[in-house]
């Protein structure tokens, strides 16, 4: 029997997180700790919330007393740490809340393991923090090998954990690991972000604002199968140790656009070109060799597969979405894609 803290769990993937550990671990208990900024949702728990082998706690994980104070009275064994602000385009125009929960944050849950001790912290990173790849090189990949090299506020927050993260295990002993996963979509991802957001629109056939000329590329993975790797990682990952993560189906951003304007059986007319991302990376993608040959991960979902259940799961589940985009999201999008 494991007890573990998963923070940012009312998230996309930290609630992806917690539906896969309750299914997989009927006997473990699972807390999730999450502050429930914009980008939490206790919907996305709804069916979890009466089981007895999981608990919500609201709270910030850069309060040091309050995480503390769980700590003591949760003992946990595991910590995993999905909890950050994760969207490049608020870390553009508001970065200091970035550096508040990603580094201050991860810094203080990092403390409170020291204090405390758990069996395992392990620290949910991101292939941003290798910086990008140049469109001409389709044969070069990030390792772990691969130098830190950020280029948004966002990724520069991630990789300051990382190196944080690190420096506990060096210098204290902490056991951590860390992942470094592509660009996850799936179910309970939130809409400001490009698959959803481009669902959303083409069924409100409203534009679809492609940044530059959406040649941009991402390695998408199916956030289940980013799930399966952070199990094995905490089971049977390597204490220090960093893995990638990433499923090698990469795709334009243009494709991934027409492939959910097709899908939908809408018009590629809706597609709208506005100003690129300042700083705009060109190109992610993951070598997952590590991960592979050490722990036997590997993807299930592919790109073509994966796109579609997840269409169907935004059509089912209009609820959920329709409420988000219904209430204070409409001033940032206003803000972020009005005279763009
Ligand atoms: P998300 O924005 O959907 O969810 C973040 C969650 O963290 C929310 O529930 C929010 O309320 C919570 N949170 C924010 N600040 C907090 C704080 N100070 N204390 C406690 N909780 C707080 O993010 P996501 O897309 O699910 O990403 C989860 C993690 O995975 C992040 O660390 C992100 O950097 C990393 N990641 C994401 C992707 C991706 O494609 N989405 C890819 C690789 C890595
Ligand atoms: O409206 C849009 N139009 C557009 O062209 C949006 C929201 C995005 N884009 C482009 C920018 C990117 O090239 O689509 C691509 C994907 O954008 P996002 O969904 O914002 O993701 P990205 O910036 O790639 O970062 C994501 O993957 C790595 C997550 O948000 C991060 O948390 C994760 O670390």
């Amino acid at each position: 029997m494991m007890k573990i803290i998963v923070t940012g769990g009312a998230g996309f993937i930290g609630g992806n997180f917690v539906h896969y550990m309750i299914k997989k671990y009927p006997d473990y208990q699972i807390i999730c700790l999450d502050k429930l900024t914009y980008a939490g949702n206790l919907e996305t728990l709804e069916s979890v919330m009466d089981n007895p082998h999981f608990t919500f706690v609201k709270g910030d994980i850069a309060d040091r007393e309050f995480v503390y104070g769980l700590f003591e009275k949760e003992k946990p064994d595991i910590i995993v740490n999905f909890a950050a602000e994760s969207h490049v385009d608020r870390s553009i125009t508001d970065p200091g809340i970035f550096l508040q929960t990603n580094v201050i944050g991860t810094g203080v849950l990092l403390d409170a393991c020291r204090i405390y001790g758990i069996e395992r912290y392990h620290q949910v990173s991101t292939d941003e923090v290798y910086g990008d790849l140049p469109l001409s090189r389709p044969d070069l990949f990030f390792t772990e090998a691969t130098p830190l090299h950020t280029s948004s506020p966002y990724s520069a927050s991630k990789a300051s954990a990382d190196l944080l993260v690190l420096a506990y295990h060096r210098t204290f002993g902490l056991p951590v690991t860390i992942s470094r996963c592509s660009n996850n979509y799936g179910p309970y991802h939130f809409p400001e972000k490009l698959i959803p957001l481009m669902i959303a629109n083409c069924l409100n056939d409203k534009p679809l604002p492609v940044y530059g000329k959406g040649e941009n590329v991402r390695d998408w993975l199916y956030v289940e199968d980013h799930c399966a790797a952070i199990d094995l990682i905490i089971h049977n990952g390597k204490v220090g140790e960093v893995y990638n993560i990433g499923g090698h189906n990469e795709r334009t951003n243009l494709q991934v656009v027409e492939t959910i304007i097709d899908a939908l059986g809408k018009s590629r007319d809706l597609i709208k070109y506005v100003t690129d991302r300042p700083g705009h990376d060109m190109r992610y993608a993951i070598d997952p060799t590590k991960i592979h040959d050490e722990l036997g991960w590997e993807p299930k979902t592919k790109f073509d597969d994966g796109i579609k259940k997840t269409i169907q799961w935004y059509l089912d589940n209009k609820e959920w979405w329709e409420r988000i985009i219904s209430g204070e999201y409409q001033n940032y999008y206003d803000k972020m894609y009005s005279n763009r």
